[in-house]
């Protein structure tokens, strides 16, 4: 049962937050997902954790989009911050608090750290002038850009418009952090996951680093630098701020900031990995505040392996996904298909194999198959189990064995090895059901028959309890279906076994196949 006292460690673990000047993509879906999954993980495994997501509503990018929509910008913002909070509630993710960038006590923290880095020393005022892409809002080099035939230029890494800017702005002076910085990442190898993103961060610190531009004078809305509000911080600055905010600084003596800083686990997507891994370690350090233990980056979704976008009009919208499919198929099919922390594809046709073959067979038919023949055979409870032959107690040390192997892959944030560890059970468990055949048991050796449907329940019982991350609708149900109480679901309820003479609920399907219609 759920250990409600204070023993419980801390985890803090946050998404990004997402710009709201659009409705949100699939692609921010499977981010919210895949968090939400390793938060109920932690929870379950006895973990205090605190899981934060939100929106980040300051910038140009937003000011810009606000303008061409003719509208305020703080408008803008509020209508789609709700449309990201709703898609989250849809999506059963189990946030602990929805920040917005634009919540008073983040306007506090973020004056908090800027006044921390500048008595430091580390900020000075000059003059940039250099190119801006306000769609990534981020500065690039000119080599770090390309001319096109009409004389604009892109930015060679994203693609994206960059615009010529000159302003007095204040600088963070980043460049006296590269070999603090390597250090960081050479004393600690599980700083930034998956390696190969390390190698890059790495030689990119090792091609020297440039001061960075942290305020703009040419529009207003963001976060005043104190004591100059003619300046704004660069949208980043502030955007990366709100993980101390959601830990409860600048109150470094509150209980909040006690527990959960230094946040354990960023999730964040592959194109704002140096935001993360570069400047966020400066600012933090520049600040004399702790580092956070990991940054973990996933790779991008693709439709059918073509990026998303308006104009090719494969945009994918996640409600109408679930709505089409079912909550817990898409969660299944995002964390199972794709290789956390690679790029991946979705299709119509992937989803439908992954609902039929994993959820309907797999583990729905297994259910379904042995509970039917419990409701009809064993007085609709749990059958109490004879003695245990060499293919029961196989079986049941299979599934035993499970949680220590899934945690492992969660620790390294390996959702779709977790999956697959999990389903090469299930695989197990349907080959052992047909071989030892309890509908011939039936009539033969009916006590071999309540051995054998013993030994199938409490194996869909442990892998009902660790599904709960991924599918907790459905694994309620499961859960449900064995007559297993709400306080009995912790993986610290995992050893003990599922007692015989049960009652159990009349036995419903739990994962429809898709049919096309
Ligand atoms: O970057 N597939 O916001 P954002 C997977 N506000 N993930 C994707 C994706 C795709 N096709 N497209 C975007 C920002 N993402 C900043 C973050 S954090 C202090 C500030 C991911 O709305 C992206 O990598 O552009 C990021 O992690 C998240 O969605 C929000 O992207």
């Amino acid at each position: 049962a759920a250990d409600s006292t204070a023993s419980r460690p801390p985890f803090y673990l946050t998404t990004a937050i997402a710009y709201p000047n659009g409705v949100p993509h699939i692609g921010h879906a499977y981010e919210y997902i895949s968090s939400d999954a390793l938060a109920r993980f932690k929870r379950l495994d006895g973990f205090d954790v605190y899981f934060m997501t939100g929106t980040d509503e300051h910038g140009l990018k937003m000011q810009q989009t606000a303008a061409k929509e003719g509208i305020d910008v703080r408008e803008l913002a509020a209508r789609n911050s709700d449309v990201f909070e709703a898609m989250d509630k849809t999506l059963n993710i189990s946030f602990d608090r929805f920040i917005r960038t634009t919540d008073a006590d983040h306007e506090e923290a973020s004056k908090a750290i800027w006044q921390k880095m500048l008595a430091n020393g580390d900020i000075y005022l000059d003059t940039y002038s250099g190119w801006y892409s306000v769609r990534d809002e981020a500065f690039y080099t000119e080599a770090e850009t390309t001319l096109q035939d009409d004389g604009s230029r892109l930015s060679t890494e994203t693609g994206t418009p960059v615009e010529w800017t000159e302003e007095s702005t204040y600088f963070f002076k980043l460049s006296e952090y590269q070999d603090k910085l390597l250090r960081l990442y050479e004393e600690n190898p599980d700083f930034i996951a998956p390696a190969t993103r390390r190698n890059e961060i790495v030689s990119f610190v090792k091609g020297g680093l440039k001061d960075l531009s942290i305020s703009r004078t040419t529009f207003d809305w963001g976060v005043p630098v104190p004591d100059h509000p003619e300046h704004v911080m660069y949208v980043w600055v502030d955007a990366l701020t709100n993980y101390l905010t959601g830990a409860g600084y600048p109150d470094t003596d509150s209980e909040q900031f006690g527990k959960f800083w230094p946040a354990n686990l960023h999730i964040i997507g592959k194109d704002i990995t140096r935001f993360h891994t570069v400047y966020w370690p400066a600012f933090l350090m520049s600040a004399g505040i702790e580092l956070p233990k990991r940054v973990f980056v996933h790779g991008f979704l693709y439709n059918k392996g073509e990026k998303m976008s308006k104009s090719v009009g494969n945009v994918v919208d996640p409600v109408a996904m679930v709505e089409q499919y079912g909550l817990d198929a898409v969660r299944f099919f995002l964390l199972r298909e794709i290789s956390y922390g690679q790029d991946g594809s979705y299709s119509h046709e992937a989803i439908v194999t992954r609902i039929n073959a994993d959820l309907a067979n797999e583990l729905g038919n297994l259910a379904q198959r042995s509970l039917s023949m419990v409701a009809k055979n064993c007085d609709a409870q749990v059958p109490a189990p004879g003695e245990l032959t060499e293919d029961d107690t196989a079986m049941l040390a299979q599934a035993d064995a499970l949680l220590e192997r899934v945690r492992a892959e969660y620790d390294v944030q390996a959702l779709h090895l977790a999956l697959e560890t999990i389903w090469s059970v299930l695989g197990e468990t349907n080959r052992y059901f047909s071989k030892q055949e309890p509908w011939v048991l039936r009539k033969t050796d009916p006590e071999r028959m309540a051995t054998v449907l013993y030994v199938t329940l409490e194996v869909v019982r442990i892998v009902g309890i660790l599904v709960q991350p991924v599918m907790p609708d459905a694994a309620e149900k499961i859960l449900d279906l064995l007559g297993q109480k709400a306080d009995a679901r912790q993986f610290s309820d995992l050893p003990t076994r599922i007692v015989a003479g049960t009652p159990l609920p009349a036995p419903s399907g739990v994962f429809p196949r898709y049919v096309e219609d």
